[in-house]
């Protein structure tokens, strides 16, 4: 049945937009340019994963924003290099043929566990029930013979929306779970679809894993805290700050800090890859960065629109408030964030050397 998703789902992909899908997906990576060519050799030749992908507490806007936005080369180029042989929203099987087809992949052939959304566990987990079983069951059922979990989502990762307190369901991520496997979290609410295409085309291209850092993500992707490469930060180290949104600083394109950006405090790529083929992200739309790449930020960055409190900025204790800080006390700010985020970052660096 292998394959039965990716067929349906690909119906051509030409070399443009193959080799267009690639370099994307090496410039996410931060390979060099000479590594394009073994990077398409291991997407056009490399033997393809089975790839089991499991739904379980969530809004679906993981595999919508990957599979349906206006990324088309990128879908087709994933659908290209995997065998999906198993997922819930776009598969042409249901029912007790869908079932089977899980149960053939699981127990027969070598196989990626993807795991979208969080898992339920108040009551035993009835709170997610799929084909009579558990979310719970499911997971514990195919989770040991996967050969690697990726946690796609926020949810699959830290618990998603469904965790934030009170948590009425339990819900949780894969991690909290699952041990004894390799698991990579690309947690984003949705994640952008490159973390995920690159941290396969990794897979396929070296034989392993991408270096993780302590949260199990890629660094590739979550190795840079947004404020340090934020088109904005000029505006921040100088202190002009949108005060309100749609205000004249607004317009201006100022800092977001005051009006809630949590961007000094969150890991991800977003600045630099930007999302859907129009090359946005939500800062350069006007809206801060409310951090969703990073553990229960339901609870841990809300208010979404008040500014972080001062023990929360990196290098905290020298930003005293916003509105009493000038050019020079923001120069000292940036210098300590800076100092913060290189030593923060080298600490992950040096934790993904040793796991390498
Ligand atoms: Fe969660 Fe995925 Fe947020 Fe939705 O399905 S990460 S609720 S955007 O998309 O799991
Ligand atoms: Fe950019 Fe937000 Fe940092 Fe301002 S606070 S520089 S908008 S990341
Ligand atoms: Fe999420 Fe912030 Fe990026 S909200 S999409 S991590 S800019």
């Amino acid at each position: 049945m292998a394959d039965n998703v990716s067929k349906t789902m690909n119906p051509q992909l030409d070399r443009r937009g193959f080799l267009k899908g690639c370099t994307m997906a090496a410039a996410a990576l931060g390979l060099s340019e000479a590594m394009i060519p073994r990077l398409v050799e291991a997407a056009a030749n490399a033997e393809r994963p089975r790839v089991i992908w499991l739904h379980f507490q969530e809004c679906t806007g993981c595999t919508e924003s990957l599979l349906r936005a206006s990324h088309p080369d990128l879908a087709r180029l994933l659908l290209d290099i995997i065998s999906l042989d198993y997922h819930e929203t776009v598969m042409a099987a249901a029912g007790h043929q869908a079932e089977q087809n899980l149960h053939d992949t699981v127990n027969n052939h070598p196989f990626l566990l993807v795991v979208e959304g969080a898992i339920p566990t108040k009551e035993n987990g009835i709170y997610c029930m799929i084909a009579g079983k558990t979310a719970m069951e499911i997971l514990a059922e195919v989770a040991p013979k996967a050969s690697a979990i990726i946690a796609i989502g926020s949810c699959a990762t830290f618990g998603g929306v469904q965790a934030a307190a009170p948590n009425p369901t339990g819900a949780v991520g894969v991690q909290d779970l699952v041990s004894g496997k390799p698991i990579v979290n690309i947690p984003g609410c949705p994640p952008n679809p490159i973390s995920f295409l690159g941290t396969i085309l990794h897979y396929l291209t070296f034989n392993r894993l991408p270096v993780l850092d302590s949260l199990n993500r890629p660094l590739f992707a979550y190795g840079r805290r947004i404020h340090d490469h934020c088109e904005r930060r000029a505006h921040f180290d100088e202190g002009r700050f949108v005060e309100q949104f749609g205000d004249e600083f607004h317009k201006l394109g100022y800092c977001l800090y005051k009006v809630g950006c949590k961007g000094p405090e969150t890991f991800s790529n977003c600045p630099a890859v930007r999302f859907n083929d129009v090359e946005v992200w939500p800062v350069s739309v006007g809206h801060g960065c409310i951090g969703c790449t990073e553990p229960n930020f339901w609870d841990t960055m809300t208010p979404f629109y008040e500014r972080l409190p001062m023990a929360k900025i990196p290098g905290g204790g020298i930003i005293d408030s916003a509105d009493n800080v000038g050019k020079t006390v923001l120069g000292v700010t940036a210098a300590a964030v800076g100092i913060h985020a290189a030593v923060g970052i080298g600490k992950r660096l040096i934790k993904g050397k040793k796991e390498e």
